[in-house]
């Protein structure tokens, strides 16, 4: 398949490891928005939040967890955001969940 992050998963493109366990894999974004930018991905392919099952929106949001306290994150605080379609501006369509923190987020979200 043809996926970015398919090919990140699988080793065939580099990426800077944050995390990794059976299900997930976390690493850096490549265009950081805050001085922590972590992506969280299921390992298996799927587009978007909305083919995620029960257990893979499970073992994403524990990876989160790890994450944010893996960063330090866990006393000042994180943002979360998964873009999704369109509207949403997701430009790689593998489902992934942006960790962003490590200073003071603006307000806007929109
Ligand atoms: P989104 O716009 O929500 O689909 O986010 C995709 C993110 O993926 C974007 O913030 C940049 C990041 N990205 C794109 N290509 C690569 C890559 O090859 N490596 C890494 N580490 N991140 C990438």
């Amino acid at each position: 398949m043809d996926c970015l992050f398919c090919k990140i998963i699988a080793g065939e493109i580099p990426s800077t490891k944050v995390y990794e366990d059976e299900h997930t894999l976390a690493f850096r974004d490549i265009n950081p928005q805050a001085p922590v930018h972590v992506l969280v991905l299921p390992k298996k392919h799927m587009a978007n939040l909305l083919e995620a099952d029960g257990e893979t929106a499970g073992a994403l949001l524990r990876t989160v967890q790890q994450v944010a306290k893996q960063e330090g994150l866990a006393q000042d605080g994180f943002r979360v955001v998964s873009n999704c379609g369109k509207n949403g501006c997701q430009s790689v369509e593998h489902l992934h969940i942006h960790v962003l923190g490590g200073k003071q987020l603006t307000g806007e979200m929109g």
